[in-house]
């Protein structure tokens, strides 16, 4: 989902500047008569307002210019976006773009020859990388764009560094989607999106603090120094890693790329949702991996290992370079999960169960997410409005050597700040056992459970492997918590107005 936010390229910043210059360079080319450019002029040191771009970013995206500037440009009579589309200007450029990617590659690479705005479209990065995921799958070579990866990947003859016609800049293209597109891909963090920082740290605190304060509660909390006995904190870098396993292959989005092949992508990559290593079997692969972390102490009650082979997935490498990272989504199946940074820094943004964060739209029975296209997306058009909201999530940066803590139900969002690698559970303790038995016998299970092949019957295996082992249990913990639930009905207002407190039941 894209924010239909009509943008304006308006920012302050030095590279920005280099920026709203390059538009000089269109049909009027002169400044005086380019609202934007007056407007930068007015609002300089309003450096709130600003965007970085990355360094490496290319100094122009294909010409494409924000649709703010076509309406606010007195000397713009065309969009060139449109003319160059024929008949199918009367499409959004979602539709476009959804058309453009039933073509091949031979084709879409003809259709770039067409007019200045089939240009504009043919070469967008996001067509190539599905053409390349979908037909060569992890066995790619990245070589700076998608197109050229392409390129490399079915004409290995062909020298694409000689290529050079894919940095055109087209005259007089307005388009949000486009243009959001390439600013997301090569923004930076702004330090506004970076400051808040309220989460709870501790330090050397007991199993049992942790579960009065913060398991029972259902409340985050970042724990620092619990790793410090970890061999991967001090060993995992990308040589060792490179070194260990470079040439196995790991889980990246929707294909197995060899670790090398990987970071040599992450090394280039400059795109809106880079892909992100997430493997959850990487330790059954390089079994040293497994070897080199423990759990720390506050997780070591993980009732799903009853299941044995049969439990879901639980435990992820993740690897990612700065920009990566997760959207908003809640962890699977109603566990809760910690996660270790081993290097680099994660920001992190947690929103209570009971608040749906701005900008996510999940459906009703809570098997879909729609969500903005990329992390940055969201804090560019929505982060904004937390400002204001009434429940401020949780914020913190996750630094090499800290746990965060993710309780169940809680929605969250992380973006590397830099490079990192890190280690995930998901885990089901007596805290969080009634939340998950009643999460998998839903109706809808079969589509909610994830991380196993069989989803209709976990409920009852789970169920029962864990009254084998803990016979009564169930009982008591039902009994706990409408206990708990009853002190928790302050006043009759409060239960005649919150309509979940009434609904409290549990039927196992
Ligand atoms: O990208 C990350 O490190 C966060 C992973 C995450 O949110 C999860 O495993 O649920």
């Amino acid at each position: 989902m894209l924010s239909c936010k009509s943008l304006l390229w308006k920012s302050k910043k030095k590279k920005i500047k280099t920026k709203t210059k390059s538009k000089l360079s269109s049909k009027n080319g002169s400044r005086k008569q380019n609202p934007i450019s007056e407007k930068y002029q007015r609002e300089e040191g309003e450096e709130e307002e600003g965007f970085s771009l990355k360094a490496s970013a290319p100094s122009h995206s294909h010409g494409v210019q924000p649709l703010g500037n076509f309406y606010l440009n007195p000397g713009s009579s065309v969009n060139s976006r449109n003319t160059g589309l024929g008949n199918l200007r009367t499409l959004t450029d979602e539709l476009v773009l959804d058309i453009l990617g039933l073509l091949g590659g031979t084709h879409l690479g003809v259709l770039a020859t067409v007019s200045k705005s089939f240009y504009v479209f043919s070469n967008h990065e996001p067509l190539w990388r599905n053409l390349v995921l979908e037909n060569l799958s992890g066995g790619f070579i990245y070589k700076g764009s998608w197109k050229f990866t392409y390129i490399a990947g079915f004409y290995p003859s062909f020298d694409v560094m000689d290529i050079g016609v894919s940095h055109l800049r087209v005259r007089d293209f307005y388009s949000d989607y486009l243009f959001q597109s390439w600013l997301c891909a090569n923004l930076e963090m702004k330090p506004e999106w970076l400051e808040r920082d309220n989460i709870v740290r501790r330090r050397g605190i007991s199993v049992e603090e942790f579960v009065s304060s913060f398991e029972e509660l259902n409340k985050p909390v970042l724990l620092e120094g619990c790793l410090d006995n970890w061999a991967a904190l001090e060993k995992w870098d990308r040589d060792y890693l490179i070194q260990l396993c470079g040439d196995l292959r790991f889980s990246v989005g929707p294909v197995e790329m060899k670790l090398e092949d990987y970071f040599r992508y992450s090394d280039q990559v400059r795109e809106e949702r880079p892909l992100y290593l997430f493997d959850p079997k990487f330790a059954e692969k390089v079994p040293r991996l497994g070897s080199e972390y423990e759990v720390p102490v506050y997780f070591r009650e993980d009732l799903f290992g009853l299941l044995g082979n049969e439990r879901p997935d639980y435990r992820w490498i993740i690897i990612g370079p700065a920009g990566s990272g997760s959207s908003f989504h809640i962890d699977p199946n109603s566990t809760s999960a910690w996660n270790a940074v081993i290097k680099g820094s994660k920001k992190w943004v947690l929103f209570p169960p009971d608040v749906v964060p701005p900008g996510v739209h999940p459906s009703p029975d809570g098997a879909e997410v729609a969500c903005p296209v990329s992390i940055i997306e969201w804090f560019m058009n929505f982060y904004g409005a937390t400002k204001t909201w009434k429940k401020k999530p949780i914020e913190c940066i996750c630094k090499a050597g800290e746990v965060i803590f993710v309780p169940n139900g809680w929605w969250h969002l992380v973006i590397n700040l830099e490079e990192s690698i890190a280690i995930t559970q998901n885990y089901v303790s007596r805290r969080n056992m009634l939340n998950v038995l009643d999460f998998l016998q839903r109706p809808n299970a079969s589509e909610l459970v994830s991380g196993t092949r069989d989803r209709v019957n976990l409920y009852e295996k789970f169920k029962n492997a864990f009254e084998a082992s803990f016979p009564g249990t169930i009982d008591q913990l039902v009994k706990k918590a409408e206990k708990k639930a009853k002190e928790k009905r302050l006043s009759f207002w409060d239960s005649v107005t919150d309509s979940k407190a009434g609904a409290f039941k549990f039927s196992f």
